[in-house]
């Protein structure tokens, strides 16, 4: 049984949506399998082909506004937990959907950006998004065509609300990553930021990834999570 901790951080990825219909990016039928990362997940491949990169996301955000696509049973326990829980609670998802958020989740970031956003790269400024877009779409704010990007982050790219996440980090005393390959920096270096100020540090996911938590929860997150959090709010 894990002693209750007063300041949590949990990180998602994609494994924690796999279960709600969302594919990850290495499994090997994920969106990586599919798609090369350089041409539609970098800035320098929106530069040479625009087009390919607003099918890529217009196919993702169609899916994601589908009915059949849902928060699961992790998201929701990660919402309880929250609501329920008495310490600080802070929850960093990579994920660019957001089934977070419609499981009601609040104290909530996204690293990496939303798949219902886009920004103007002329003044910055960021709509929300519900419908498909291309290069003839004319931006909201100053009505031209070409400006709009998806508001997500690429490689090379700065992730979002760092200074926010490293404080967090250097002050939780769990660290708890769930669903998430490890493979990405700087989300693959939170659980060391955190070990370093003397967190106890946690995985949840299918399999064993290569980075050394202290604690490791194998299994579908719509098991592991609930269990494990309900048991939290229990210790
Ligand atoms: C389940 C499950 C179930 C499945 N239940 N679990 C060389 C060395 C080291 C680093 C670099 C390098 N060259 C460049 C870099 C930096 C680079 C990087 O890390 N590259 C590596 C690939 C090598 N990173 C960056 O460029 C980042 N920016 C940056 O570093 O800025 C500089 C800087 C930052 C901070 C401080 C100082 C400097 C930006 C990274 C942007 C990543 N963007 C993407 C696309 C976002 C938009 C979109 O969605 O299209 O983000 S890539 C993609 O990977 C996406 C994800 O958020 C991210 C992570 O993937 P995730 O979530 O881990 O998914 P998977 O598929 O990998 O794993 C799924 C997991 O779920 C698996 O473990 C399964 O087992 C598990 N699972 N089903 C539980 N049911």
């Amino acid at each position: 049984m894990t002693s209750r901790p007063r300041s949590i951080v949990v990180l998602t990825g994609a494994g924690i949506s796999a279960e709600s219909g969302i594919e990850t990016f290495r499994a090997s039928e994920g969106l990586w399998a599919n798609h090369h990362v350089e041409d539609v997940a970098t800035p320098q491949g929106f530069a040479r082909n625009p087009q390919l990169v607003y099918e890529f996301y217009n196919q993702r955000r169609r899916q994601l506004l589908t009915p059949e696509i849902s928060p699961n049973a992790a998201h929701a326990a990660l919402a309880k937990f929250e609501h329920e829980f008495d310490g600080e609670f802070l929850l960093v998802t990579q994920n660019v959907d957001n089934l977070h958020e419609r499981a009601s989740s609040q104290n909530l970031i996204h690293m990496h950006g939303e798949l219902l956003k886009m920004r103007c790269l002329n003044s910055n400024l960021i709509f929300d998004v519900n419908e498909d877009f291309d290069y003839d779409t004319r931006c909201r704010c100053c009505r031209s065509a070409g400006n709009l990007r998806p508001q997500v982050v690429w490689f090379g790219e700065m992730p979002l609300q760092m200074n926010r996440i490293n404080r967090a980090l250097e002050n939780c005393d769990m660290f708890i990553a769930i669903g998430t390959s490890g493979n990405v920096y700087p989300a693959s270096g939170f659980y060391r930021t955190a070990k370093i100020k003397k967190a106890s540090t946690v995985e949840l996911n299918l399999e064993q990834t290569d980075s050394s938590f202290d604690q490791r929860v194998y299994g579908p997150a719509t098991e592991s999570v609930p269990l494990f959090f309900e048991s939290l709010l229990h210790s």
